[in-house]
């Protein structure tokens, strides 16, 4: 288990509202494991929202969920590629009334998986992405230096018609502490043309770049949802 480096002040100036933003990483600190699974079907059914963390192997999947959630294990990072292998799930909110759920899933496109290893874990992917009840919102996390590649851009198309049915989707460029500041300028308008006019940002677990920012945006995502049906009231007659 390898952390980044010491961290360094935040380089980002803060969202623009930092009482909610504070709130949002309070509430991703509450997470803890909730179940792993090594294949689809061993998924449980889940009624609460989902959000997905995909990418490349090595795009710093389990690093961003352990930023974002302030733990520094809860899910496994590595310098060593295609660490997660299996779908580890994270609930979050208040103990008694959990609201939603983090997915870290195994990363693609590894070079050193054997090709038929690859094309079995694409497939699995695209029908976690397709066909997950509770999905509400992917996160699509991809090297800055490396932009969206190829595999990337498959997985934007994949979940098309659910971005067009209301998923949502957000592209974070990880370690964007290896760019300066103009190569991380150019990398964000690189990706946000490619991202189709989704939300591209900067993330970075060292230097704390667009943390609080991510974690507003996807508590903004859980806010957005319908408020889930109640039970029919008792009858009091
Ligand atoms: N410099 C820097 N390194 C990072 C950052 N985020 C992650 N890393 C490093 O990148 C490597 C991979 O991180 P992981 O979080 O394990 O990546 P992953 O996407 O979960 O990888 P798989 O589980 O193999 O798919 C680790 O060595 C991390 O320390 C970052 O923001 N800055
Ligand atoms: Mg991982």
């Amino acid at each position: 288990m390898t952390q980044p480096p010491s961290s360094t002040p935040p380089s980002t100036p803060p969202p623009g509202n930092p009482q909610a933003a504070q709130q949002a990483m309070n509430w991703l600190h509450t997470a803890r494991f909730l179940t792993t699974a090594a294949q689809l079907h061993q998924l449980p059914a889940l009624s609460l929202p989902e959000i997905a963390f995909v990418g490349r192997s090595n795009a710093g999947k389990s690093t961003c969920i352990n930023t974002l959630t302030q733990q520094r294990q809860l899910a496994f990072a590595s310098k060593t590629p295609g660490r997660t292998q299996h779908i580890n799930l994270f609930e979050i909110g208040p103990k008694a009334q959990a609201d939603a759920v983090l997915t870290d899933l195994p990363g693609y496109g590894y070079a050193a998986v054997p090709q038929q290893d690859k094309l079995r874990w694409q497939r699995v992917m695209a029908n976690y992405l397709v066909s997950r009840p509770n999905l509400a919102g992917v996160t699509l996390l991809c090297d800055s230096r490396l932009g969206l590649t190829e595999l990337d851009e498959a997985l934007l198309e994949i979940i098309r018609p659910r971005v067009e049915q209301g998923l949502q989707f957000l592209v974070l460029l990880t370690k964007a502490d290896k760019l300066n500041r103009s190569e991380q300028q150019k990398a964000l308008s690189i990706t946000r043309l490619h991202a189709g006019g989704g939300t591209v940002k900067l993330f970075s677990a060292l230097k704390k770049t667009g943390v609080a920012d991510t974690a507003l945006h996807l508590r903004q995502w859980i806010d957005a949802l319908p408020a889930p049906a109640q039970p029919p009231a008792e009858s009091t007659a």
